[in-house]
């Protein structure tokens, strides 16, 4: 009775023996062959042998996910920089809040850290400069757009972050010459837009100029008095300014222009039925302008 077990066993050829089979990092044997392995934060190199280090500038489009240190959940590894650009839908402010927390600690978080920037790069004003073992507040960018960097140095590695980003709807924005968009939720275009939110967005231009608006997609669940969700618009910087209008259904006949450098604009949603929601574009223009194209 023979065994073709045995055989292939004797077959086999431990390629790792000799020179780690080539491997720069880890050299696993299997039957008739052997695999390379890289160490964590490192990706096997396409020749299958050498290892790399595992990209760390990552660029976020989505409204919501997660994100989290190198390496996590072990330690995060030395002399490590990483970085995150996380933009979100036009109208909607990124916001980031932390599920677990703990960078090397340092009073002016001079050795490791985590850099969050109110825009798309380091050169935005800075949200938070932050290191510890505390959980941090959640943060909120102005904008749809905010950048994270994380650096850690040649010694004492700590488990890292985790955090969850999403978005909340509103802001101020500003109008330039060149038109902007604006969307009634973050998942505009691919659902519908949620149920019970409330969301103002503030637009300021500079003074002397005026706001258009204009709406290239509005379906706001129709009523006879807009009772269940609409959208409001003010001519000025709150409520207290006169009202443009209610509006729901199809939405607004035409484009809407401010009287001054300001417009208010409300959103307002019940506990039932979404509709496919508003695309604004705004455009800062100037009186003459508008006097000459009418
Ligand atoms: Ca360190
Ligand atoms: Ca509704």
């Amino acid at each position: 009775m023979c065994c073709n077990v045995t055989l292939i066993l004797f077959a086999d050829k431990d390629e790792c023996s000799k020179e780690n089979g080539g491997c720069q990092h880890e050299c696993i044997n299997t039957i008739g062959s052997y695999v390379c392995q890289c160490r964590n934060g490192f990706v096997l190199h396409e020749n299958k042998h050498d290892c790399k280090e595992a990209e760390c500038e990552h660029r976020i489009h989505s409204p919501h996910g997660v994100i989290t240190s190198p390496n996590w959940p072990d330690k995060y590894p030395s002399r490590k920089e990483c970085t995150w650009e996380i933009s979100a839908t036009p109208g909607h402010r990124v916001k980031l809040r932390f599920g677990e927390f703990e960078i090397e600690q340092h009073q002016e978080c001079a050795y490791d850290h985590l850099e969050v920037f109110d825009g798309e790069t380091e050169k935005s004003s800075i949200l938070g400069r932050l290191c510890g073992n505390k959980i941090p507040e959640p943060l909120v960018a102005t904008g749809n757009e905010m950048f994270l960097r994380f650096v850690s140095d040649a010694s004492v590695q700590r488990k890292g972050f985790q955090a969850t980003h999403s978005t909340e709807c509103g802001g101020r924005l500003k109008p330039e010459p060149k038109p902007r968009d604006l969307f009634s939720h973050a998942q505009f275009g691919d659902n519908i837009y949620p149920v019970q939110a409330d969301c103002e967005w503030l637009l300021v231009t500079e003074r002397g100029l005026r706001i258009e608006l204009d709406f290239p997609t509005f379906e706001v669940e129709e009523e006879a008095d807009c009772g269940y969700d609409y959208m409001d618009l003010f001519d000025g910087y709150d409520t207290s300014a006169m009202r443009l209008g209610r509006f729901c259904g199809s939405g607004p006949p035409e484009e809407i222009i401010s009287s001054g450098d300001s417009i208010l604009i409300l959103f307002h949603t019940d506990d039932t039925i979404g509709k496919k929601g508003f695309h604004i574009r705004y455009t800062s223009v100037k009186y003459q302008d508008i006097l000459l194209t009418k």
